[in-house]
């Protein structure tokens, strides 16, 4: 399937049920300036620490050195650093009405995985082109029958043009018969943006970062959302201190995992609790 940037392409205006349909069609969605208010305020918060950030990241494997991108700068721990983040991006109420759509049927809550930031600087090469959902290699065996347990929201926090390394993706892939074909990079698109633009992603979409042959760097956050019931890949819970963690919203609290997970849309348990006890209800008591 060609597919063409417009028809993917939406104003939050067009709400949830308009968004979640493309999704579902092209396993994803654009979402012109669903940031635009909060861009420049958080690229403030974080400059400091992205002008301390070295490209690449310490690993123990090669090919994780390789993925996250050598001459690409990452941060991570964003809701810690910044305000603008924990208090109003994570609450962006047309985001959050598509993630509990995304995961209605698998989930009764998400967790917020990552929230980083990715700044792909000059003469990077494209990424590895992959599915975000195999941070979980089980689920690879039910192929495009498997379940949404992952997603991603990609927002453009520079210029997003597809010399500067926009990502790139493939429309479609997440619903090929065949999950084991590694396509090529001919078969993506450009993922271009305006600063404050969001992609809205499946895990089971093909994707990468682009190759940047600008001088400019590129850069993104990348607000990655799973299924409440699998382990979120950054230990939120350890790096946000109590006292901070008091200040966020209900629904920011559950996202970040300072609440429990209770599996009752599907009839199953409850977990990340203490003593069986309600997170949010330990933490009034015993901080
Ligand atoms: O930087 C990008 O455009 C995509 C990055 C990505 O997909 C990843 O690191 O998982
Ligand atoms: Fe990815």
């Amino acid at each position: 399937m060609s597919v063409n940037l417009s028809e993917i392409t939406i104003t939050p205006d067009e709400g949830v049920k308009h968004a979640l349909s493309i999704y579902n069609q092209y396993g994803g969605v654009l979402i012109k300036g669903l940031f635009k208010n909060e861009v420049d305020k958080l690229n403030d918060d974080l400059e400091p620490h992205m002008c301390q950030r070295e490209p690449g990241i310490e690993h123990e494997w090669e090919f994780m050195k390789e993925f996250a991108g050598k001459k690409t700068k990452r941060l991570t721990r964003v809701p810690l650093l910044s305000q603008t983040f924990r208090e109003d991006m994570i609450n962006n109420p047309l985001l959050l009405e598509c993630i509990n759509g995304i995961f209605d049927e698998v989930s009764d809550s998400a967790w917020l995985s990552t929230a980083q930031v990715i700044e792909i600087q000059p003469e990077e090469k494209s990424q590895y082109l992959h599915r975000d959902c195999d941070n979980y290699p089980l689920f690879r065996r039910f192929g495009c029958k498997m379940p949404d347990i992952m997603c991603n929201c990609i927002v453009a926090l520079s210029e997003y043009t597809e010399e500067m390394g926009a990502t790139r993706a493939i429309p479609g892939s997440h619903i090929w018969d065949d999950f084991s074909y590694q396509p090529t990079q001919e078969e993506t698109i450009a993922i271009v943006m305006e600063k404050g633009d969001a992609f809205l992603f499946s895990g089971k979409t093909i994707h990468g970062g682009g190759t940047n042959i600008s001088n400019k760097p590129r850069r993104a956050m990348a607000m990655a959302f799973n299924a409440g019931w699998l382990v979120p890949e950054e230990a939120l819970p350890l790096v946000i201190p109590i006292e901070m963690a008091k200040t966020l919203t209900p629904q920011a609290q559950q996202l970040m995992g300072f609440r429990s997970f209770h599996n009752t849309k599907l009839e199953g348990g409850s977990v990340w609790t203490v003593n069986f006890e309600e997170l949010g209800k330990y933490l009034e008591k015993n901080t």
